[in-house]
């Protein structure tokens, strides 16, 4: 079996509800380790970006509002961003995730015991989980950057950036 890592969102549905520590929980049965995570205030573009495969589904605009968490607002509107490593760990993680549609999800997964469909029709189901390797690496590259993650997952290189303004404690 081979080491994968995934991206994996505690979506704003999951915050708002206080389930961090419940989904933290069930994660934890697949033995996975953690090397990255990290709040976010998820941006329109990143949200678009994130889900450009669902771009022309009807839904699109109500899923890029959820994903931002604006049904629930301040202090719900983030998610909770974690890069999981392990053995055959996307299919182990999506299987505690459960099916997309939270109605047809296993009742004892994440999302069966959590989700919920809302009167707009959409999935509100708590977590996000990669879903293949291509997507789990275009998606850990699209939220983290390397010095994010505890080790180099994936080929780095170094570049200058010049004139850059940084914000730092005072
Ligand atoms: P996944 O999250 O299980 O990988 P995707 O097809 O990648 O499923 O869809 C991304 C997200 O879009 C889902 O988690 C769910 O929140 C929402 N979604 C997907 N399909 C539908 C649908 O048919 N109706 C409403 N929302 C949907
Ligand atoms: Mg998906």
């Amino acid at each position: 079996m081979a080491i994968e890592q995934l991206l994996i969102l505690i979506k704003p549905d999951g915050i708002k509800k206080s389930l961090t520590g419940n989904i933290l929980t069930k994660l934890s049965e697949a033995r996975m380790v953690i090397i990255g995570a990290k709040v976010v205030k998820v941006s329109k573009e990143l949200a678009e970006q994130h889900y450009f495969h669902l771009k022309d589904r009807p839904f699109f605009g109500e899923l890029v509002d959820y994903i931002q968490g604006k049904l629930y607002g301040e202090p719900y509107d983030r998610v909770l961003a974690l890069v999981y490593q392990g053995e055959d760990a996307i299919t182990r993680m999506r299987t505690l995730a459960g099916a997309t549609n939270p109605e047809e999800a296993d009742p004892v997964s994440i999302r069966g015991a959590y989700g919920r469909i809302t009167t707009k029709g959409v999935y509100e189901n708590v977590v996000h989980c990669s879903s293949d390797m291509s997507e789990a690496e275009r998606e850990i590259k699209l939220w983290f950057k390397p010095e994010e993650i505890v080790k180099y997952i994936y080929p780095t290189k170094k570049i200058t950036v010049e004139k850059e303004e940084e914000i730092v404690w005072e």
